[in-house]
């Protein structure tokens, strides 16, 4: 990509309507534009990202079993009456009326919609467990939008359900759930921690937020420190390793606000080891046995009767991650934003000094980023007559994790070179696809 010819609308100066970093920087780089209260749109880069994003969950999703299907976004009311949520849901869904003045709503989750596809299809045990996934925009209408797509109206989600027969099954689909985000958030270079939370709206009374630590971020935890030494690694998909897992983790006293205990938080938790703070939510995973399959009849011939499937419903915010990564990885003081060259929105900069008399610089640049490319490097090329300082600025805020500098005194096979927040060091071009292929990794 040449940067003239890109659509990276960037501000000179930081939002005066976001107070927390994630939002001033996604609105300053021109990652998104709010078109109305908690609604946006996703303009290039920030839709670059965030589909990165969306590739590492849905890979990690695939890896444990789940099949991916795509469930509209417009709902009909019936299956949310025969649940019971339809009034239960309240003020934050958003209803609908079409032209037959049928009752329609912008589904917020997807239970109801899931277990309605399951019953008419399966109809024997013996083709359980069944993992479905999908990835689909939701609406909730937040009472108080705000921190940008943090808490927003609309948000891009990725929704599991599983559907088992026996409980110990279930629990077994839930807990690969529990490995595989694990996983995604780790490729995703994210510490985030399982915490015991509440299940709301959702139902159930087995649950599991997963937290990553932010000043930021709207949940209070209460942990002991020593959770974030587990090791998930190696940990394989048989049920006995991951009941190890779950027990690996939840032999720390970890919860989220609503079930938070001071008394038994002081008693579990040495002093030394006690961790009060705040966090953002990236994932959510639920188990509700037959609350759903129960209420809307969604059973299956097992030894001779009819047994109503046991199911899990597992989260994850993949719009909500774009600003976690952000709030977890930007140096708001040096305005440098190093993006996981995983879900970076190009892997290099080249970043030339242009003299407006002289094109040789810009010359030089253009034979790097043709190099480049052919080496499968994803590449953006600053042709603009920007000055040079300001170019660095704009690129370490908008977070490209390599910087090639082109100027004249760039010899003929050394190049002025730098990972973010790393020295500049002075190497040749195949050094520095060598190193750029390395991290990729
Ligand atoms: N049906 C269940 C699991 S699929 C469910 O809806 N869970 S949830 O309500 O916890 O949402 C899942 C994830 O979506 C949350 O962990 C959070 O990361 C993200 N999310 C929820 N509400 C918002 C919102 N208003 N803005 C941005 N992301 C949100």
């Amino acid at each position: 990509m040449l940067f003239s010819k890109s659509f990276i609308p960037i501000l000179k100066n930081n939002p005066s309507e976001a107070v927390i970093k994630s939002h001033k920087l996604m609105l300053r780089t021109g990652m998104i534009k709010q078109s109305s209260a908690g609604i946006y749109s996703w303009l290039p880069l920030g839709f670059k990202i965030m589909k990165k994003i969306e590739k590492i969950v849905r890979d990690e999703q695939d890896k444990i079993g789940a099949q991916e299907l795509l469930m509209p976004t417009i709902q009909s009311s019936e299956i949310w009456k025969e649940s019971g949520r339809y009034e239960d849901y309240g003020e934050e869904m958003l209803r609908i009326k079409d032209r037959q003045n049928r009752e329609m709503l912008y589904g917020p989750t997807n239970e109801e919609l899931i277990t309605d596809i399951f019953r008419t299809s399966v109809k024997s045990y013996k083709s359980l467990p069944q993992l479905l996934y999908h990835i689909q925009w939701k609406f909730r209408d937040e009472l108080r939008p705000r921190f940008g797509i943090m808490r927003c109206r609309e948000f891009y989600m990725k929704d599991a359900y599983s559907f088992d027969i026996t409980d110990d099954e279930a629990k077994f689909s839930y807990n690969k759930f529990f490995l595989s985000y694990l996983r995604t958030f780790k490729r995703l270079e994210l510490s985030a921690i399982p915490m015991a939370a509440d299940t709301g709206p959702i139902g159930g009374n087995l649950s599991h937020e997963f937290i990553i630590l932010a000043d930021t971020g709207e949940s209070k935890i209460y942990t002991d420190k020593r959770i974030f030494e587990v090791n998930s690694d190696n940990t394989k998909v048989n049920k006995e390793s991951l009941i190890d897992l779950r027990k690996d983790f939840e032999k720390y006293y970890a919860v989220t606000d609503e079930k938070y205990d001071k008394k038994i938080f002081e008693k579990e938790v040495p002093e030394e080891f006690r961790l009060k703070t705040k966090g953002i939510e990236v994932g959510h995973i639920f188990y509700f046995g037959d609350k759903y399959s129960q209420a809307m009849k969604a059973s299956v011939d097992y030894q001779g009767k009819k047994e109503f499937v046991r199911m899990g419903s597992y989260g994850v915010g993949v719009s909500r991650l774009v600003g976690a990564i952000i709030e977890a990885k930007y140096n708001e003081n040096d305005e440098i934003m190093k993006w996981p060259i995983s879900i970076a929105p190009y892997e290099c900069a080249i970043i030339p000094f242009i003299d407006k008399k002289n094109n040789t610089n810009l010359e030089k640049s253009k034979k790097v980023y043709d190099h480049l490319l052919k080496e499968g490097i994803e590449v953006i090329l600053d042709d603009t007559d920007e000055n040079f300082s300001s170019k660095i600025k704009k690129f370490n805020l908008i977070g490209i994790p390599f910087q090639i500098m082109i100027g004249n005194k760039t010899e003929e096979n050394s190049f002025e070179f730098k990972e973010l927040n790393e020295n500049t060091q002075n190497i040749s071009l195949e050094k520095i696809i060598k190193i750029i292929k390395n991290k990729k990794k």
